[in-house]
């Protein structure tokens, strides 16, 4: 999600070649990391996180340009330990949709990511995951699926899959809700699915993901390694590298980078996104086209999530309008305006009274 080119400010912009220990922003990797995390020992979430950590990099985005959302579980402790001179909301349980929307509206000059989990999205966010979505809120939103309640001991979440067992033996008779299918039902533009073991499928989309103007759902298999990581469950780490099927093969290429050889070799599909890149989708055995909605449903719908765990950018819609666009919002931050600007004198207030007698 991005509301303009996460660029660079001051001299970092005009700098014409990174260097190799330095990004475009004259920053290191160190300049991206946060607080040392406090999950527990190989927790998916914290691959994630040094994914997270590797795309702002690489990208150039600048720590304190960006806003970092989350809501309630172990999930959502993520953003506490990457970008740590970024701005943080640690929101209530499923609300940060919400506040992300609030704040993505005091300030459209920030990147704004959000890092939800399947219990905070799927199951007591799902109302406010739908409205997000539905209106296009510029966001890199990152769910960190791993079908249970990691935070209070491993209770099946809505995405877990029927027929999945979890430690204690249970069974789970529900039919699980996929995240993938209903964003492309609401008019989400930027649908994906990864795996957090797939560090360079996950880096590429998340970099495509800061460069796209819009909502950008993200939904990351990230094995609860406590609670969901053994035989029977559809969320493990074993699981995900004997299920895994990429749906093609993606590379990112930001604007002011020259592309890979090995993209530019296949005859790949390249999709320009608005903030600057191409994102490049591999024609290899007839590879999936994001930009055929149709397709991108069929594919979901006839996947088998007991047998196949499909990942890669299932629907791209790059010039959708985000929800700042369709609001005309001021250039300016509206958080940065003065009160005069803001509020109206009290003449026209008079004047709005004396209409009305
Ligand atoms: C309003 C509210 N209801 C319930 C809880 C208890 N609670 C905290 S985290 C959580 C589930 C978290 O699951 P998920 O979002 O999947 O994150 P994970 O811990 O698995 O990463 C629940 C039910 C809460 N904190 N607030
Ligand atoms: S309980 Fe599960 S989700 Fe939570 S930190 Fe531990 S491994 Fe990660
Ligand atoms: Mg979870």
């Amino acid at each position: 999600m991005s509301t303009q080119t996460p660029a660079t400010t001051g001299p970092a912009a005009t700098s014409p070649a990174p260097k190799s220990s330095v990004n475009r922003a004259g920053l290191a990797v160190a300049d991206y990391k946060g607080l040392p995390s406090t999950l527990c020992k190989g927790c998916g979430h914290d691959v994630i996180t040094n994914a997270i950590i590797t795309a702002f990099y690489e990208m150039g985005v600048e720590p304190h340009l960006v806003a970092k959302m989350s809501g309630i579980g172990c999930s959502s402790k993520t953003t506490a330990y990457f970008l740590s001179r970024g701005w943080g909301f640690n929101a209530v349980h499923g609300r940060m949709p919400a506040v992300a929307t609030g704040a993505v509206l005091a300030n459209k000059k920030l990147v704004t990511i959000g890092v939800s989990g399947d219990g905070d999205t799927a199951s007591i966010g799902m109302g406010q995951f739908v409205h997000m979505v539905r209106r296009n809120v510029p966001i890199i939103y990152v769910v960190e699926n791993n079908g249970v309640y990691g935070l209070t001991k491993g209770q099946f979440s809505a995405t877990a899959d029927q027929g999945s067992k979890l430690k204690s033996g249970e069974i789970n008779d529900l039919p699980p809700v996929d995240l993938c299918t209903l964003a492309i039902e609401l008019g989400c533009g930027f649908v994906a699915r990864s795996f957090s073991a797939d560090r360079k499928q996950l880096v590429a989309l998340l970099k495509a993901a800061i460069a796209y103007d819009g909502t950008s759902v993200l939904d990351v298999m990230s094995p609860c390694v406590t609670f969901n990581n053994h035989e029977g469950s559809t969320k493990s780490y074993d699981y995900g590298r004997d299920h895994e099927g990429p749906i093609h093969e993606l590379g990112f290429v930001a604007g002011w980078e020259s592309p890979d050889v090995e993209f530019k070799d296949q005859e790949s599909i390249q999709v320009a996104l608005p903030d600057g890149g191409t994102i490049f989708v591999r024609r290899v055995d007839g590879a999936h086209d994001p930009r055929d909605k149709a397709a991108a449903f069929k594919l979901l719908r006839e996947s088998n999530p007991k047998t196949d765990f499909l990942t890669g950018l299932f629907y791209l819609e790059p010039g959708k309008p985000s929800l700042l666009g369709m609001l005309k919002v001021a250039d300016e931050p509206l958080a940065h305006l003065p009160i005069e600007r803001t509020r109206p004198p009290e003449s026209v207030l008079a004047a709005i009274i004396e209409s009305l007698r």
